[in-house]
């Protein structure tokens, strides 16, 4: 009996696990080693390796030639809403070649745009800001209200800089998840199912 019992335990965990993976609902999973071209649409950036370890992890996304600099996405569908996270680094006070320090006014925007409608800014991140400038920080965008559409792609631009070689900026690690569908059981669905086969295998075993 202890025996079915463990079975039963190890099936409720192998179930949890299967079910977290496919309610996470990963649409977008990108570290740039090596890039998946056919997912973005690039203009002035550049996949680089790791120029004097100033690089997160591997490869990332760098931003530095003439005109505007943009990644682009796909269109996912993001009716059911969800979260867009990524690695930001932006060029501060160390100055080096690959990240020269990115002035006041240079912002990096990330923008959604529904239907290929105009692009809206989801978020403003200011140069300046103490999380991302001179080091690797992590972006998480919460999709809510009009960028949930069935028609939803997702922009990382730079519109003003000072150009080539100039204000320079690096994503890494870019995931994109829409929420669960409601198709999808919830784990404690399958564990209390689970419980309860417990429960009855025991009553069975006993007569
Ligand atoms: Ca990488
Ligand atoms: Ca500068
Ligand atoms: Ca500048």
């Amino acid at each position: 009996m202890k025996l079915l019992n463990a079975a039963f335990i190890g099936l409720i965990l192998s179930t949890s696990l299967l079910v977290n993976t496919a309610s996470a609902g990963l649409i977008l999973d990108e570290d740039f080693d090596p890039i998946t071209s056919t997912d973005w649409t690039l203009s002035n950036a550049s996949v680089l390796g790791n120029p004097a370890s100033e690089f997160f992890s591997l490869n990332a996304l760098h931003f530095s030639g003439s005109g505007i600099r943009s990644a682009s996405t796909n269109a996912f569908d993001m009716t059911t809403g969800g979260l867009l996270s990524f690695m930001l680094k932006i060029g501060g006070s160390l100055d080096t070649s690959t990240f020269e320090d990115a002035d006041s006014g240079e912002d990096v925007l990330i923008q959604y745009a529904t239907n290929d409608g105009a692009w809206v800014d989801l978020q403003v991140i200011d140069t300046e800001d103490s999380n991302y400038k001179d080091t690797w920080g992590m972006v998480n965008i919460s999709i809510t209200g009009d960028a949930m559409s069935n028609d939803t792609k997702f922009q990382f631009v730079q519109a003003r800089h000072s150009g080539s070689n100039w204000d320079n900026w690096a994503i890494d690690n870019v995931s994109l998840s829409n929420n669960a569908s409601a198709d999808i059981p919830e784990p404690s669905t399958f564990a209390i199912f689970a419980l309860g086969m417990m429960g009855l295998v025991s009553r069975r075993a006993k007569k």
